[in-house]
């Protein structure tokens, strides 16, 4: 029951329509067992006294209760659903807020597939057990209970002799239950597995198919596929095996019943009457006991679901705002690292060394170093996607984790090799950083990215939606559509991570055109791996494993005779060979 008493918090608030819902279901539970009541009256008083007068009244009073009984269903059915709607819903928004919120640390580990079945398919596992497993569980009790009250008024031996064989019953569910617990947690599972493999297929099938591994990924699915299959039928196996068993140990009840009750009949201690509204009464008991099976199976997998949806809501969120001293405003720019050093993973081994630099507002600061080298590595503490294992982050000499996150994210704006435009309008594309910008904002924006003027060729100009209709942009104009996002924001930090490698030479130079507007009055970092990027910086720092190698102006680095120099003669010498074989 842990797990949804740590949910308690998303159902509890609704409790209203719980209660009124289980407050219909007494009524709806004692009126049932009054049918088999009927039943004995009106054998034994009517039918074997011949006071045929009382049919008529029994009759009306029949489809009365009926009549109630009908009302008391409806409240009791649709109150069980509000609760369980209402609930969902609300957990629902409580996941996606949380997952918004999540940092980079629990993606870098989670998986987009398996985490859209938890929202989804795990989340209607609760739903269902809160609007009906709940509701049957408690049913289930109070039918067992009136009903033996009942029994034992109309013969309390028969009742003991009846119910004899019900324990072994119930040890046969609780094995039932034991049983299937696990197997529908494997189910689960595997159907995460499922769709992480169907939502990487459709997110990467530009590289699936560019590498004709099409009957690769269909194998994937395959096995996948086949191991949900598998899941499935042992569970269904399991169900197979038990069932039947369990209705056998109910029908010895019966047997049980037949014979002695007989008995008890003929002896002339027990009315026929009773005999009869006997047998409904047994199959009240026993088949609640037989369904607890499926009940239980329903909160088993509710119960599996709630604990995939906790290991969400309980995820770390590591990185939160302190508590003081919480800084609002906009910064400056300066930006200072003392002795930083970095590890993704508490045994990996180190992503930044010993990383002092400091930047001054406005200056331009360029970041070099072969791939892994650390340069993404460095800009990702500065917004705080990660802490420091050690050192220490300044911004405007006041720690990173003094200002709040969000002061901090509107400060520093990104430009990636890479960026992502979500589909909707280009116009709400690039004012996604600061929503209230106003029409002249964001073209003022799309201008000095130089992206107003293909954006005026397109359909529907700034209000035409992305990735509908073909809508595609080639990635020089979805660079610069991502150059004014940044610009929008009006960011005092710019990082240019590799913002210019995925493009050609001439896209480059245009992008180049649009970058230096950004960096005006900004301090700014660019990451690049052609020197002609960065030549201009105000400082170049070279890394190399995490270390700051070599620092300094480029006019000194190409006298070092250090690694800077070296990237420059390949790329210079490149430079000249091919102006060379150009000019024969
Ligand atoms: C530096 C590791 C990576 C590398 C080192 C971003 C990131 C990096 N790493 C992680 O373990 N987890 C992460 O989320 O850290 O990586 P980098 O800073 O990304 O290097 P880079 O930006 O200089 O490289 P590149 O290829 O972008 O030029 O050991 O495994
Ligand atoms: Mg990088």
């Amino acid at each position: 029951m842990g797990t949804f008493k740590k949910l308690k918090m998303y159902y509890w608030p609704y409790k209203k329509y719980f209660i009124l819902s289980m407050s219909f279901l007494i009524l709806i539970t004692a009126i049932t067992v009054v049918y088999p009541m009927i039943l004995q009256l009106t054998i034994d008083d009517v039918v074997l006294q011949k006071k045929y007068s009382w049919i008529p009244y029994l009759s009306i009073g029949f489809v009365f209760i009926m009549a109630i009984k009908g009302v008391a269903t409806f409240i009791n059915q649709y109150m069980g659903d509000l609760f369980g709607i209402f609930s969902v819903y609300k957990l629902r928004n409580s996941l996606y807020e949380k997952l918004q919120f999540l940092p980079f640390k629990y993606y870098d580990n989670a998986k987009t597939g398996d985490l859209m079945s938890r929202l989804t398919a795990d989340v209607e596992g609760v739903r269902f057990f809160l609007s009906y497993g709940f509701t049957e569980l408690l049913r289930f009790i109070i039918l067992i209970i009136i009903s033996v009250i009942v029994m034992c008024y109309y013969s309390v031996p028969l009742t003991v002799v009846t119910l004899i064989t019900l324990p072994f019953l119930a040890i046969v569910v609780y094995k039932f239950d034991k049983a299937v617990h696990p197997a529908f947690r494997g189910i689960r599972k595997s159907f995460g597995r499922l769709n992480t493999n169907v939502q990487e297929n459709i997110s990467g099938i530009n590289t699936v198919k560019s590498l004709s591994r099409e009957n690769f990924q269909t194998d994937k699915f395959n096995d996948s596929n086949g191991d949900y299959k598998v899941q499935n039928l042992s569970t269904s196996f399991i169900w197979a095996k038990y069932f039947p068993l369990m209705e056998f140990l109910g029908n010895i009840s019966v047997v049980v019943l037949l014979g002695f009750g007989g008995y008890l009949v003929i002896k002339g201690s027990m009315h026929p009457g009773e005999l009869v509204a006997f047998y409904s009464l047994v199959w009240y008991i026993i088949w609640p006991i037989v369904n607890l099976g499926f009940v239980i199976n329903m909160f088993s997998q509710a119960k599996a679901s709630g604990e995939r949806l906790l290991e969400v809501l309980e995820a770390d969120n590591m990185i939160e705002d302190q508590s003081l001293p919480i800084y609002e405003e906009k910064v400056i720019g300066e930006v200072e690292f003392k002795n930083v050093t970095l590890r993704y993973e508490q045994d990996a081994k180190d992503a930044l060394y010993d990383i002092s630099f400091k930047a001054m507002p406005g200056q331009v600061i360029g970041l070099i170093g072969s791939t892994g080298a650390g340069k993404t590595s460095i800009t990702q503490l500065m917004t705080r996607f990660y802490e420091p294992s050690d050192g220490e982050v300044l911004i405007d000499g006041k720690k990173v984790s003094d200002y709040s996150i969000r002061a901090l994210r509107r400060s520093i704006g990104f430009v990636l090799q890479e960026s992502f435009l979500f589909s909707t309008t280009i116009k709400e594309n690039i004012s996604y950083g600061r929503p209230e910008a106003t029409m002249d904002e964001i073209i003022d924006a799309a201008k000095r990215a130089q992206a107003h003027e293909f954006i005026l060729e397109l359909p529907d100009g700034y209000d035409t939606v992305l990735g509908e209709r073909g809508m595609g942009l080639s990635g020089g104009q979805k660079q610069r559509i991502a150059i004014a996002r940044a610009i929008c924001v009006n960011p005092s930090i710019i990082i240019l991570d590799d913002a210019t490698s995925a493009v050609d030479m001439e896209t480059e130079l245009e992008i180049q055109k649009a970058l230096t507007e950004v960096m005006k009055g900004r301090t700014t970092f660019i990451i690049a791996h052609r020197i002609s990027s960065l030549k201009h910086a105000d400082e170049i720092i070279v890394l190399e494993d995490g270390r700051i190698k070599e620092r300094g102006v480029h006019e000194y680095l190409i006298k070092n005779n250090g690694l800077y120099q070296r990237i420059y003669e390949i790329q210079f010498k490149d430079y000249q060979t091919v102006l060379s074989s150009i000019t024969g």
